[in-house]
């Protein structure tokens, strides 16, 4: 018997057709973001990344091209397993030689390469509008600025990526997840907390205005605690986002991304909460170090609570899991990488964990048994499960994968 088989009799013990749960898992997209490539920059202007965010680090070969781009990314498709989506910024628009259009005038064509790409690959495309890294964010403020010639250019930008979602779920087939995030924020101590809220509010609400198929386009809306120069407020606070969404979930549903709480927060402990009165929920997955530094994700133990938190409440369907992190001091393929395989790996843990069983004893209230038989979890052989996904998946399962991205390292990155 080889080790699969013998993993597979041990879960069966425990209740866990593995054999399902790889089947499954194989289908379950999660949204890659292409910003890992290249440091968040993009094609749309030559500027520093600005507006709240940051990367640090320059190790070199960093994408410059959507050909590069498109190249990285589909090594890491290769690389990884299961099945997954693209996941867009506006700024990665593609224009044709001495083409430029700011970001209000963005239109479909300009992602036509993009859904080129995608198709080809069977995957749907997550789009973002980008406000941040432009000139028009005006004192830190874009969405909830006082001044409305900067509000209205934002309204319109995303009421282009609007249209531009839309595109994307009718030529894939795929609905497409819209997240609304802006760094908006004041560094020090803001004389007025709620007018730009109210602001921010009004111009999210003008965005939604713009039509479009709830089936096929869903709007989220991302929190955030603080960013880097604005420490003090952010008008896109929790309480903010969660009650804009709860207000209209008729049109767009809640974003949590899990480096934007305080440290001592956790997102795990969020989605079930979220569960409870969304019909559906959105999530940047992430390792913020401290603070929301975006490190790369690992199987670490609130990865692993997350996942367990969506399998354990049946939430698969209604949870849209997208990848947002950015190292730029290490490999960027084997970043991007380490972050895929290690949420695929979370999600698998998951899946393997008997959580009907546990869910039982502490109904039961025998917390002492539930604390000893969830420890003799941990020591079940899930290393064989893994091992087996990947290999039916057709990628590698051991750290050799490394391999690989050395030789195009030495290929392809070195020479750029
Ligand atoms: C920033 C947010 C946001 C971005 C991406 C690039 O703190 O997490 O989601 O990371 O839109
Ligand atoms: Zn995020």
């Amino acid at each position: 018997m080889n080790r699969y088989e013998s993993a597979k009799e041990i879960y069966a013990k425990w209740g866990i057709d593995t054999e399902a749960v790889i089947e499954k898992l194989k289908n379950v997209p999660i949204s890659l973001h292409c910003w890992q490539g290249d440091d968040v920059t993009g094609f749309d202007h030559d500027g520093p990344l600005s507006g709240g965010i940051q990367t640090t680090g320059n190790y070199p070969g960093k994408a410059t091209t959507p050909e590069e781009l498109m190249m990285d990314i589909d090594k890491v498709i290769k690389l990884c397993p299961g099945a997954k989506k693209l996941n867009l910024h506006a700024c990665y628009a593609i224009f044709e030689e001495g083409e430029y259009v700011d970001r209000d005038k963005l239109e479909p064509k300009h992602f036509k390469k993009w859904v080129d790409f995608a198709k080809e690959r069977g995957m749907g495309i997550d789009f973002n509008p980008t406000f941040f890294s432009h000139p028009m964010q005006k004192d830190g403020l874009t969405l909830s600025s006082p001044d409305k010639d900067i509000r209205d250019f934002w309204i319109e930008h995303g009421k282009a990526c609007i249209r531009i979602s839309q595109y994307f779920a009718e030529e894939t087939g795929i609905p497409c997840v819209m997240n609304i995030w802006t760094g908006d924020g004041f560094k020090d101590i803001p004389a007025d907390r709620m007018g730009p809220r109210i602001r921010y509010k009004e111009s999210i609400e003008a965005i939604l205005s713009e039509p479009f198929d709830f089936n096929k386009v869903k709007p989220t809306v991302e929190s955030k605690v603080f960013g880097i120069g604005v420490e003090s407020y952010t008008s896109g606070s929790a309480e903010f986002t969660l009650s804009f969404a709860a207000m209209h979930s008729d049109k767009c549903m809640p974003l949590m991304d899990n480096g934007h709480y305080h440290p001592t927060e956790v997102v795990s402990d969020k989605i079930p909460a979220l569960l409870t009165f969304f019909p559906e929920i959105a999530l940047h997955i992430t390792r913020g170090v401290r603070w929301d530094s975006d490190h790369v994700v690992l199987f670490d133990d609130e990865t692993k609570e997350m996942a367990k938190e969506i399998v354990r409440c049946d939430a698969l369907e209604r949870t849209y899991m997208a990848l947002d992190y950015f190292d730029a001091s290490i490999n960027r393929i084997a970043a991007w990488s380490v972050g895929l395989r290690s949420w695929q790996k979370a999600l698998l843990s998951a899946m393997c964990t008997p959580s009907a069983y546990l869910k039982e004893l502490q109904d039961n209230g025998e917390f002492t048994k539930l604390m000893v038989v969830s420890q003799r979890v941990t020591e079940l052989p899930f290393g064989d499960i893994w091992d087996e996904y990947c290999r039916r998946c057709g990628v590698v399962a051991d750290e050799s994968w490394f391999d690989e991205v050395i030789k195009y390292e030495e290929e392809v990155l070195s020479k750029r």
